[in-house]
């Protein structure tokens, strides 16, 4: 298979104006007519794309064309000399009823219980029909669905036009669908189902009824109200916060249980993977639902950054992915504090991306080639794109910020465009923000150092800093980029802030003065994690515990004892700070915050997953010693307070459930405490373990005590699993819960896997049931990387090469830094990966497997 580049970017030859599809569905395939009327736009062939299809007929401008009128190869269809405006009728066959792979339209569900789902991003669309399968070919669709009766709901983008039965076949009934908008193929969505809805509407600010469904099995239509209301809420977040306002008459949300994605924004149908959209508090975590929370509104929010303004190709896949997070995690910081929402958002970019960043799958944030763009849905994309937007926003400020993404809305309204467009749009108050170009193009995290100087006769303090970013192979040189560094100087005596500011770092080495600066202050920078850098500051272990005390940005707060935490347990420093400092300035925070603000009290008990931390390792990484290291500093937390926790304890007593920031605080906390109690080995620990489970009123009660018990394996902790898996043996979601509370468990064993892959409800066809225990594994590294379990994890990704190599690669992408592991883990990792690039096939998991190998 071959590159593609993005300097090899070229318009279509041929435009379409208007597709037709007919769909019917029967019993073993389905038989899709499309008819599309296209135009020419320039010189050239006339080529559609198309896989798996089996191609029946095809007519142009009304003629049969024969075999020698077209070519067709790998994956496309060219019709040579084709006239100026061309009508096309094609006729194909496909197989929803074995697409395992989930893309194109696919059959969910088994036995009597299946459905007809599609997705199409970013190239499903070319297994429906032969199509000009490309984003920046936007078209009017019209979807006829034709199918059994048993399947009663059938829907499709746009407004409902007709519905009824076909004639002479009294069990099978069709719809039609005409979506307004032009849109790109990728956005094209149907579902052939029997499922039961919650309907709802919505009045936007330009006076548009909206009717808002939320479709889903009849066993799940409770757990829908969550996900309605936060829809509603984002829809009017999204006018007050960016002027826009929803354009279709009907919204529509589907819940299917087999999906590769958390979600899809297909134009008025968005499909959700059931664990994203699906919330009770009897069944769902707090942390789950709130991402449901997150996620519809980021759906939502495509249909302008997305939908209305859409990608020229895919490099441009940042454009609305990065942007869309950005706005989704600012909707999000609405909804609770946001020094928590900046917390979790940062420590996700932290262990995920900045690994991704440092190994050898690196990429810019907008790649310039790929084999298989399903390769490229990653974090660098998603959360290091919407860093850059964050930086953009705080650098203009967020009037300008407004002034700027009103002006791209306005020009770009109905386009495909490039990064390019969106920065010089957002530049019109400023043009040094086309400067940001860099951050799209150059991978790699910078690391940003410092340092400061104090003039007591000048009255100055002078702060130093510069950046480095590792060079990656195949890339340019780096180049320094714009960092704005966001600091604030503290007064060592009363604790105040004497100064703020925002320091754009945007050479190799800068210096920046502050004037009347009576006596040597403290320096608190990133604050609010302003660039997506890591800090490298010349602090004292006393200044990070006087910012712990002092600090007003709850973010930095937590930030600081990352940074402690860091110093003690990263191996090779050569200043290693000694734990008492961190355990002090925890002592003196904790209790007050735990009154205050329970969220963020659970939050500075963090200590990062080993994945963060190895992520800073490049080489020798022993997973054993980070392990051990990880858990003595979470052993001498424990310790510490071990007084202290029943108090703690039972300040949070269990009351009746509330979805408030101030309920799933105490909750969050209480679970972090209870989790510290039986490392402490505090005596009645266990039995409160047991009381929570016994009394809990939601979800995140009960599931917080099995995790405890599972972790610390006290005596009861089976018969809790079984009663676990027989209350909640009906909901598919919640089971994936059990399989991962053992998969991820402290001392879970490569049999226990076999065993839970061995189960009678382990399905290797959902991808939800396959992340629940082949995800959870993978972040037990000292596991993961040994003999038993690198054959376990890559005979998995054997297995799903060819039934599902979307899920395949992603798991593969996990293994990206075999090569930092200390000998002999090393060597093991690189021959199971060179067996493994014996045994597989598919494009996805080839170019992985290429990368990850040259390291
Ligand atoms: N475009 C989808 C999203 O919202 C892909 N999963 O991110
Ligand atoms: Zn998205």
């Amino acid at each position: 298979p071959s590159k593609i580049n993005l300097k090899d970017y070229k318009k279509t030859s041929f435009d379409v104006e208007t597709v037709n599809l007919d769909i019917k569905l029967f019993e073993e395939y389905a038989q899709v007519n499309s008819t599309l009327e296209m135009l020419r736009q320039t010189e050239g062939d006339l080529v559609l794309f198309g896989e798996e299809l089996e191609l029946l007929t095809i007519q142009m401008n009304g003629h049969q064309l024969d075999k020698e009128d077209y070519q067709q190869e790998a994956g496309t269809l060219t019709i040579a000399n084709a006239p100026d405006e061309v009508t096309l009728d094609i006729q194909v066959r496909i197989c929803p009823q074995t697409n395992t792979a989930l893309e194109g339209l696919y059959m969910a569900g088994s036995g009597d219980d299946t459905m007809f789902v599609t997705q199409c991003e970013p190239e499903g669309f070319r297994k429906i029909t032969f199509y000009p399968d490309r984003p920046d070919v936007l078209a009017i669709f019209t979807t006829r669905l034709e199918a059994d009766k048993r399947y009663a709901t059938l829907l499709a983008n746009g407004n409902l036009v007709e519905a009824g039965d076909v004639v002479d076949e009294p069990n099978r009934h069709y719809a039609i669908w005409h979506d307004p908008t032009n849109k790109p193929s990728y956005l094209f969505a149907c579902v052939v189902a029997d499922l039961d809805v919650l309907t709802d509407s919505y009045t936007t600010s330009e006076g548009r009824e909206v009717t808002l469904e939320l479709y889903a099995k009849s066993a799940d239509i409770d757990k829908c109200d969550v996900g309605m209301q936060a829809l509603k809420d984002a829809m009017e977040w999204d006018e007050v916060n960016y002027g826009r306002a929803y354009d279709l008459d009907r919204y529509m949300i589907v819940a299917v249980s087999q999906f590769n994605m958390g979600a899809m924004e297909n134009k008025g149908l968005n499909i959700f993977n059931t664990a994203c959209v699906l919330s009770s508090p009897e069944t769902t975590t707090d942390a789950r639902s709130f991402s449901v929370k997150a996620i519809i509104a980021h759906e939502y929010f495509h249909n302008w950054t997305g939908n209305r303004i859409t990608c020229r190709d895919w490099f441009q896949l940042c454009l609305k992915e990065g942007f869309t997070v950005y706005r989704d995690q600012s909707f999000s910081a609405d909804q609770q504090s946001s020094a928590v929402q900046r917390i979790d958002d940062v420590a996700t970019l932290r262990a995920h991306q900045f690994s991704e960043d440092a190994g050898p799958l690196a990429h810019p944030v907008r790649p310039e080639s790929f084999v298989e763009i399903n390769n490229f849905y990653t974090t660098t994309v998603y959360e290091k794109g919407a860093e850059i937007v964050r930086m953009i926003a705080n650098t203009l400020g967020l009037d300008d910020f407004r002034k700027g993404t009103d002006e791209y809305f306005r020009r770009y309204d109905g386009q495909a465009v490039t990064v390019e467009d969106f920065l010089s749009a957002l530049s019109i108050t400023d043009n040094k923000i086309e400067n940001f170009i860099d951050w799209y193009r150059q991978p790699g995290t910078p690391v940003v150092s410092g340092h400061q100087s104090y003039d007591s006769t000048a009255q100055t303090l002078t702060i130093t800093l510069s950046q480095q970013t590792r060079h990656v192979s195949g890339f340019d040189a780096p180049k320094p980029l714009p960092i704005p560094v966001a600091t604030a100087l503290f007064d060592k005596n009363s604790g105040g802030i004497v100064a703020e500011r925002m320091l754009l770092l945007d050479q190799a080495t800068q210096t920046f003065v502050f004037e009347n600066i009576t006596s040597e202050p403290v320096v608190s920078l990133l604050r609010d994690f302003s660039a997506p850098v890591q800090l490298n500051y010349d602090y004292q272990d006393e200044d990070l515990a006087f910012l712990l005390k002092y600090e007003t940005n709850g973010f930095n707060r937590w930030q600081v004892t990352q940074m402690l935490v860091n110093r003690i347990l990263l191996q090779g420093q050569s200043s290693k700070s000694s734990p008492d400092i961190y355990l002090q300035a925890l002592s003196q925070a904790l209790p007050v915050l735990a009154s205050d603000d329970a969220m963020l009290a659970a939050r500075l008990l963090d200590i990062p997953s080993a994945q963060e931390l190895a992520s800073a390792i490049q080489k020798d990484y022993d997973p054993e010693l980070v392990k051990m290291q990880r858990e003595s500093l979470y052993q001498q937390v424990a310790d510490t307070f071990k007084d202290q926790w029943s108090e703690l304890y039972k300040q949070l007593p269990i009351d009746a459930y509330e979805d408030s920031a101030e309920a799933r605080g105490k909750r969050a906390l209480r679970n972090v405490i209870l989790d510290m109690a039986l490392t402490a080995d505090v005596n009645d620990a266990a039995e409160w373990a047991e009381q929570q489970y016994n009394h809990a009123s939601c979800m995140t009660e009960r599931f917080g005590a099995l995790k405890a018990m599972v972790n610390h394996q006290v005596a009861n902790a089976d018969n809790y699993l079984q009663d676990f898996y027989q209350r909640f043996q009906a909901d598919d979601l919640v089971i994936d819960l059990w399989f991962s509370v053992q998969a991820s468990a402290n001392n879970v064993s490569v049999d226990v896997i076999e065993s839970l892959l061995m189960h009678e409800d382990f399905d290797w066809n959902t991808p939800n049931r396959v992340r629940s225990v082949v995800g959870a594994f993978s972040a037990q590294p000292t596991v993961l990387w040994t003999q038993d379990g690198l054959d376990m994890y890559t005979g998995v990704i054997k297995k799903l090469d060819d039934a599902n190599p979307v899920l395949a690669s992603r798991l593969l992408q996990v293994l990206a830094r075999w090569n930092t592991l200390v000998e002999p883990r090393r060597q093991m990792a690189h021959d199971s990966l060179l067996d493994l690039q014996k045994n597989v096939t598919s494009k996805h998991v080839m170019e992985s497997l290429d990368s990850v190998l040259n390291a």
